[in-house]
């Protein structure tokens, strides 16, 4: 048995216990659930068992203190990269926004603290999601900022965290659950990689960020990412007035894709319009609002102008805007671990968007898709720069593989795995080859 990596040779003993497609097992002959819902009083009642000397908490996130605690948790101990230099910084403005979408519950906001003290030492949460898999609707949790105090690791802390987030969970009624990891454990339904736009060259550059390639110079890699001071589509800040079309445009777009948020328009104003802050964009210095944690624009053509002999044709008050195009953008710094001059990196990372240049006729087949989404993503990179990020960074997931490289991202080494609990269904095809371009 030589050779064999022991991670690979059945060592998840918590991950085998769980109703999630095991390491090495075949495509399933139909999509669907792997243990059947229950009723609740068939759920277990109480909390799992914590070791002696701690006690479970549901953190309130609008008490201004425990939204605090959590993220205080989180920037000392959330993820990092693999040599430790940089770590994920979410605001608490971020972890408001994160973990109170609509219909949200607290009991999905599990926290873990010493009895004596009433440290705050871990945490996990829950937030209510509708997700279409290739055919099939369903109602699941996402669960998101799994956190174990670095002085309580490997000591099987995490197998309970996540138990005990089910249990709340199940006695909601539901029963599927969508995460994400930079970990291999039982079993991805997807892998994207990271790759990231080089915005602030210098200060990348300073912190270690990226290196200047053997065949070039600083202040070639400066030129090269030097970005226009202008958008070239006509954009402005989504407002409340366009949330009926961006929901209506987001919904039509993302049919192009198998695995999906489905969204209300309280889950669209949400997600798309309330992380903007408050102020006027530049009040929190550096071309950001205060608070703010989105970014979304959209591209808006007159219908009088675009198709005034529609809007003439029918009498009845026409519609006066609509919505061609928008994207979205949140805002994720990291701390920079060790740097004696720069103690964040900030970073945009691109979320979701749409084009209506999607449903002409022949689009994607003639370029004119592609086209577009490098025009409208391109001017998100112009955005994010004139807010003085650092870098932008995006997934190999949607439509972005295609304009990555013309939009100068960069392959990074992070790779991000996408998993479904309780959800069989056979690998989502089409994101990424070994290398990860399509
Ligand atoms: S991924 C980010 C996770 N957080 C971090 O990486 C922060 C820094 N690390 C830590 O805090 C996004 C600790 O290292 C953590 C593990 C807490 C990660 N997902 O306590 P032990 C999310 O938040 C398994 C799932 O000794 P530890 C998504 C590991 O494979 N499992 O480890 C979260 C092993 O099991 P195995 C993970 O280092 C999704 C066991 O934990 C994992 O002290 C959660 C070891 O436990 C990960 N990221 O603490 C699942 N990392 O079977 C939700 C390790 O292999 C499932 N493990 O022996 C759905 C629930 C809801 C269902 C509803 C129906």
């Amino acid at each position: 048995l030589g050779g064999h990596n022991k991670k690979d040779m059945g060592a998840h003993k918590f991950w085998a216990t769980q109703p999630v497609p095991q390491l090495g097992e075949g495509p399933p002959l139909d999509d669907g659930y792997i243990e059947p819902s229950k009723p609740r009083e068939e759920v277990r009642q109480d909390p799992y068992p914590l070791p002696k000397d701690f006690e479970w908490s549901t953190l309130d996130i609008n008490d201004p203190k425990q939204n605090k605690e959590v993220y205080d948790l989180l920037s000392l101990n959330y993820v990092e990269d693999e040599d430790a230099s940089f770590r994920f910084q979410y605001s608490a403005e971020f972890l408001q926004w994160a973990l109170k979408p609509p219909g949200y519950f607290k009991e999905w906001h599990v926290g873990v603290r010493v009895s004596s003290n009433k440290k705050l030492v871990a945490f996990i949460s829950g937030v209510p999601i509708t997700l279409r898999v290739r055919g099939k609707m369903f109602t699941a949790s996402e669960i998101n900022y799994l956190c174990i105090h670095k002085k309580l690791r490997s000591k099987r802390l995490a197998p309970v965290l996540i138990k005990e987030v089910t249990r709340q969970v199940h006695l909601q009624g539901i029963f599927q659950a969508i995460y994400t990891a930079g970990v291999v454990i039982p079993t991805p339904i997807s892998v994207c990689r990271y790759y990231h736009r080089p915005l602030n060259v210098p200060k990348l550059l300073e912190v270690g960020f990226t290196y200047v390639p053997r065949n070039s110079t600083a202040a070639r890699m400066i030129r090269m990412n030097k970005l226009p001071d202008a958008t070239t589509l006509k954009l402005r800040p989504m407002e409340e007035k366009d949330v009926v079309s961006v929901a209506d445009l987001f919904t039509k777009y993302m049919r192009r894709f198998d695995m999906v948020p489905v969204m209300s328009l309280d889950d669209v104003r949400h997600q798309f319009l309330s992380g903007q802050g408050t102020g006027k964009i530049g009040d929190g210095g550096e071309g950001r609002r205060v608070g703010q944690v989105t970014w979304t624009y959209v591209v808006e053509v007159s219908v009088m102008h675009l198709a005034s002999l529609r809007a003439r044709l029918s009498f009845q008050n026409p519609e006066t805007h609509k919505i061609t195009d928008f994207f979205s953008v949140y805002y994720l710094p990291s701390t920079i671990i060790h740097s004696p001059r720069h103690g964040t990196l900030e970073a945009g990372y691109l979320y979701y968007y749409a084009t209506d240049v999607a449903f002409e006729e022949d689009a994607e087949d003639d370029g004119r898709l592609k086209n577009r989404l490098q025009t409208l993503i391109g001017d998100a990179l112009v955005i994010a720069n004139q807010a003085k990020l650092d870098v932008f960074n995006a997934l190999t997931l949607m439509d972005n593989v295609p304009i990555l490289k013309d939009l100068k991202f960069g392959v990074g080494d992070g790779y991000l795995n996408f998993y479904l609990y309780n959800w069989r269904t056979a690998k989502l095809a089409g994101l990424m080859d070994e290398d990860g371009v399509k």
